[in-house]
């Protein structure tokens, strides 16, 4: 296969031990290579959407096997394009790939435009003991009649469930220095409930689609090294107490740790990919043999016998597909402000929860996702974000206030991917400085160090971010 020189360059500093350099106790990234040996040197629009560089010929036919499931629209069933029908009735949109635009991120809506790539988790309050069963598998109590989720998309024969709409208020923060910084907070109103009135306790959690890059390196970290950073009442007393979720294992029926999802509330890629076909797309099956439609809303005349409606094969491939995006390399290390940065990041305790480095465990069957030494900036815990972040709305052992750190691999090409790109779990941070500031709870701290900064010192921090 060709390959251009620079990608030869990433692997030849990959597999060259690097010295080992810390900084304030915390790694500092020495090379491009963020995704191991896998990386892909490619930093233009279809920077996510590469196979990780290491994979075998036959298994890139897999990958791109993969690829036409989650980037074609499904449709409505029967059709003469079987592999794909099945759509609905209730839907957020027909396509993995109508969210995750490009295997990005998706983005809030503009103005007079329909949600697509954000939607609303849907709950009501729960009774430990009453709804001890649901909470164990659900990790919340579904709404009555509207479910888990909110669709605003269904079949011509079928109603949406509401109409989202969603109004921003503007929030001024002032930086030590003086300067302002304006940023937007999203206010959800949801309109023309199509399935009668809407519960009044009924609690949202607003979720935009987040990047897809490296979800095999991440579900390949092991699990103990995880939990070797879980420490829930802060016994090391550095003042950040992540924890880690615990969920419903679907396939084996039992509790697992979690690690996807902005709440962590999925214990892996192919449950996450299941629920979403489920979920966002009305597609049943093996694993998810129910969508989200509740029996007051009458979706059985829009199924066509028993079968789920994506093969075992078709979700194979989808899940193989969504392990399998390559982490784009690091670019501009050699800055000096850069560099600057990155030792900022650690002083400054951005690491305490964005946990710089990691190393992948043995994953049976995928030698390119094997013992690799990863630099995805997460610990995939849950923190205390803050009230200004706060749904409100429990997930397992997420409470209302809590999110799972995510990822920054990748995030200074998230706009270059998808211009439209936002930031944070809803996407309300138009940048990287946005989204720093909306930081609150356990990470005030650092946020409050980052406002006193001097201008070149932040901007020394953002370029750090954009070079990730
Ligand atoms: C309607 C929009 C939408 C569609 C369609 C969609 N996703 Fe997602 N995806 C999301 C959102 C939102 C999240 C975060 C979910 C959460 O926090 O619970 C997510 C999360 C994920 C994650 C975990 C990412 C992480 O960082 O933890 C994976 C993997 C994923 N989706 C795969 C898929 C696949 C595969 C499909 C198609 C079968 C798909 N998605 C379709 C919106 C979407
Ligand atoms: C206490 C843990 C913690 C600390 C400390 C922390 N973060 Fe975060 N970070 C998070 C969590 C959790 C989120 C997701 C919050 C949300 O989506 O509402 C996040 C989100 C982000 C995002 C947006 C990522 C995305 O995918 O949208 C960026 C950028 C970021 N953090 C950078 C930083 C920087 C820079 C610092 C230091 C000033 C920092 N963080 C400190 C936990 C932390
Ligand atoms: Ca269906
Ligand atoms: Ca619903
Ligand atoms: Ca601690």
């Amino acid at each position: 296969m060709m390959r251009p020189m620079a990608l030869m360059g990433v692997l030849a500093i990959a597999s060259t031990p690097t010295l080992a350099q810390t900084h304030a106790g915390y790694p500092i990234q020495m090379t491009p290579a963020t995704g191991g040996e896998g990386t892909v040197d490619q930093a233009d629009t279809n920077a996510y959407s590469l196979p990780q560089r290491n994979l075998s010929m036959t298994k890139r036919l897999d990958f791109s096997v993969g690829n036409s499931f989650f980037r074609n629209p499904w449709v409505e069933a029967p059709a003469s394009t079987d592999a794909r029908d099945g759509l609905g009735p209730l839907f957020n949109t027909n396509s993995c790939q109508g969210c995750h635009v490009k295997d990005g991120r998706g983005h809030p809506p503009g103005v007079d435009e329909p949600p697509v790539s954000l939607f609303l988790r849907l709950a009501v309050p729960a009774d430990p003991d009453r709804d001890a069963d649901i909470l164990r598998k659900h990790g919340f109590k579904p709404a009555p009649v509207y479910g888990s989720q909110l669709q605003t998309a269904a079949l011509p024969a079928a109603k949406p469930e509401a109409d989202l709409v969603i109004e921003w208020r503007p929030v001024k923060k002032t930086l030590a220095d003086g300067t302002v910084v304006e940023l937007r907070k999203p206010v959800y109103r949801i309109e023309n409930p199509n399935y009668g009135p809407l519960p009044d306790n009924l609690l949202v959690s607003p979720r935009v689609a987040p990047q897809m890059i490296g979800m095999g390196l991440l579900e390949a970290i092991p699990i103990d090294d995880l939990r070797a950073l879980h420490d829930p009442d802060d016994t090391d007393n550095n003042g950040i107490s992540g924890k880690l979720n615990q969920v419903w294992d679907l396939a084996t029926e039992q509790t697992l740790p979690g690690r996807f999802g902005w709440k962590a509330a999925e214990p892996d890629v192919h449950q996450q990919s299941m629920g979403a076909f489920a979920g966002d797309m009305g597609l049943t099956s093996s694993l998810k043999p129910a969508t989200d439609c509740t029996s007051e809303q009458r979706c059985e005349r829009f199924t066509h016998g028993g079968e789920p409606e994506v093969s075992d094969k078709v979700a194979n491939f989808v899940t193989f597909y969504a392990r399998s995006l390559a982490v784009p390399a690091r670019r501009n290390l050699d800055s000096e402000s850069v560099q600057k940065g990155a030792k900022l990041f650690n002083e400054i305790g951005c690491a305490g929860c964005h946990t710089p480095r990691h190393q992948t465990g043995e994953v049976a069957d995928r030698p390119d996702l094997s013992n690799q030494t990863i630099w995805p900036y997460t610990d995939l815990l849950l923190h205390d974000m803050g009230p200004a972040l706060a749904d409100g709305r429990d997930e397992f052992l997420a409470n209302g206030n809590e999110w799972r750190t995510p990822p920054l691999w990748g995030t200074g090409l998230a706009q270059v991917v998808n211009p439209q790109s936002g930031f944070l779990h809803d996407g309300r941070a138009r940048t990287l400085e946005e989204a720093v500031l909306w930081h609150g709870g356990e990470a005030l701290p650092a946020v409050e160090q980052y406002s006193q900064m001097p201008a070149d010192e932040r901007s020394a921090l953002i370029d750090f971010l954009n070079s990730l």
